[in-house]
């Protein structure tokens, strides 16, 4: 097995224990810590069940054992697929207790990604729930180790486990636990949006993560008497750890998991919870705005929103406090590492109009030109960052670390930004090839790949066109092989080839040619520009 590491060179490491950045902490200690000093507080909510801590944490320990009983070992990699239910914090923290490693992809995912997800990983288990929203994930599990039989182990969490191993809950005393991991170890793997090819693979330490998460409650003022909506999936970074359900639940605070984002599901459990904080991606945001003035649910409880995932735009922005009646709070993060937050006490204009500014005094962050010199403030640039909780490197992909990283080890996070007084980061757009279609991000190539394995498809370009309401959204340019398909059927056929819904193609639209220049082929990237500004001529 490839080595699952995240290291900073000693002397980095050094300097972030020594200014109490890492704290020697790991997800199973604070878990633990939490459940001892206040037991009887709810830590988790889901529709009509109250988990406890103390409860929690047993339940957690109970999965550790069952994980064990069943053949999975200490430093296992398992794929976990659960949407927001209280089983999705059980079996987690119950890998983080027998030193498993899971590996979040979202409920959307479908074989075709799970599949490289495990391959990429050699992954050993699979997590999910027997269904949600009417997709049955037993299916996927047996095509799963059909195609990846090192995948030996699937667990059922809830509904009907068919042939596979049901989540324990009771705890086996016959199975003793292993000891704790070690806080610089990797404690879970995260997936990245991408914007070559398919999603990369993070690893993430306890130490640099917990980091993340408890210093993101000082900055969006969560305690122990917060009450935290998930209503993004769980599994994604942002709801995690900007401050997210690790955070809260780090906090000692309450995490409530909404079944859905929709205004009327989350308003409801506002009311109900006495909801004081929560994130959104721009859509949402907007689809709240909207839904807010019709409202029956009382929401007054709701003390801050956190915008992010994509840029909010500044008319919008200006709304959320009228409106809704909290604090807006935008956050521009990436599960690479880097998270910036506007500060709650900030000038109404700097919330509105900037993406914040990074979370620690130790976040290096450059902003450079195309030959990596440093831009005056105020002038767009490529945005490097580098810091106690910024990965140094992805998982067993050398060329996406050549490229992705700087010799001296900051991240390229291919966003163009600029940098305003006080160090606040206006995000104007991105340097790589993906679309972020609300917060998803899709990679172009990655799409391109699948239709050009169609017998009707000659050449296909992927571009982001903007859309009022997702942002932006995914075209497809497609030279048609002899017989020009129908949309329709291609988009069909898509959904055949085993990838999340929100990757196939929004729109289709047929061409004869791309352009090319004297000097032959344009580059991918030029192609794809030329493609959108045409597009956008055409419209206007
Ligand atoms: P991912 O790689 O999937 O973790 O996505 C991280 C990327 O999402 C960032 O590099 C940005 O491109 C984008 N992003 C996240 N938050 C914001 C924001 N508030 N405004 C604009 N873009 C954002
Ligand atoms: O888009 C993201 O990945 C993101 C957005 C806001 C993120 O990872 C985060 C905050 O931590």
């Amino acid at each position: 097995m490839i080595p699952l590491r995240q290291t900073w060179p000693e002397e980095f490491a050094r300097r972030y224990r020594e200014k109490g950045y890492w704290r020697g902490e790991t997800f199973s200690a604070f878990l633990r810590k939490r459940a001892a000093e206040r037991p009887d507080a709810i830590a988790i909510v889901d529709r009509d069940r109250r988990w406890t801590y103390a409860e929690l944490l047993a339940r957690a320990e109970a999965a550790a054992a069952g994980y064990l009983k069943a053949g999975l070992k200490p430093g296992d990699r398992v794929v976990v697929q659960l949407a927001n239910i209280a089983e999705f914090f059980s079996a987690v923290f119950g890998l983080f207790r027998a030193r498993m490693i899971p590996l979040y992809s979202l409920p959307a995912h479908r074989i075709t990604e799970i599949a490289h997800f495990a391959r990429k990983s050699e992954a050993a288990g699979y997590i999910i729930a027997e269904r949600h929203d009417g997709f049955d994930y037993r299916e996927q599990a047996r095509k799963l180790q059909a195609e990846v039989p090192a995948v030996k182990h699937v667990i059922v969490v809830a509904g009907d486990a068919a042939e596979f191993t049901p989540l324990a809950t009771e705890r086996q005393e016959d199975v003793a636990l292993p000891q704790d991991a070690s806080p610089s170890d990797v404690a879970f793997i995260q997936i990245s949006g991408g914007s070559t090819g398919l999603s990369k693979l993070i690893p993430r330490t306890h130490d640099d993560y917990l980091y993340s998460c408890w210093a993101s409650n000082e900055i969006c003022n969560v305690t122990a008497e917060s009450v935290f909506l998930v209503a993004l999936p769980a599994a994604h970074n942002f709801p995690m750890s900007s401050p997210g359900h690790i955070g809260a639940l780090y906090a000692g605070a309450r995490v409530v998991l909404s079944p859905s984002p929709n205004p009327d599901t989350a308003f409801a459990l506002i009311e109900r919870e006495r909801v004081t904080i929560t994130g959104l991606v721009p859509p949402l945001a907007l689809l709240w705005l909207q839904a807010a003035p019709n409202r029956t649910a009382d929401i007054s409880s709701l003390e801050v929103l956190l915008v992010g995932g994509a840029k909010f735009t500044q008319e919008v922005a200006r709304r959320v406090r009228p409106t809704l009646g909290c604090t807006l709070q935008q956050v521009f993060g990436m599960a690479e590492g880097l998270v910036n937050y506007t500060r709650l006490d900030d000038p109404e204009e700097i919330i509105v109009s900037t993406q914040g500014r990074p979370i620690s005094t130790d976040d290096e962050v450059l902003v450079v030109d195309d030959l990596g010199q440093p831009v005056p403030e105020g002038e767009p640039g490529y945005l490097l960052a580098r810091g106690p909780y910024t990965i140094r490197g992805y998982h067993n992909d050398e060329s996406a670390n050549a490229r992705s990283f700087t010799e001296d080890g900051f991240y390229r996070t291919g966003d163009i930004v600029r940098r305003m007084p006080g160090g606040y980061l206006e995000v104007q757009g991105r340097a790589g090839d993906h679309i972020n279609r609300a917060g998803e991000k899709i990679s172009a190539e990655e799409i391109e790949d699948h239709l050009l394995a169609h017998p009707s498809v000659f050449d296909v370009a992927i571009v982001s066109i903007p859309d009022e309401y997702l942002g932006e959204r995914s075209c497809a340019f497609i030279i048609p092989n002899g017989e020009k398909p129908k949309g329709a059927a291609l988009k069909a056929w898509m959904r055949t080839r085993g990838i999340a819904e929100f990757k196939v193609p929004d729109q289709i639209v047929f061409v004869e040619a791309f352009a090319t220049t004297a000097a032959g082929k344009v580059s991918r990237k030029e192609l794809r520009a030329r493609l959108r500004a045409e597009f956008l001529e055409q419209q206007s």
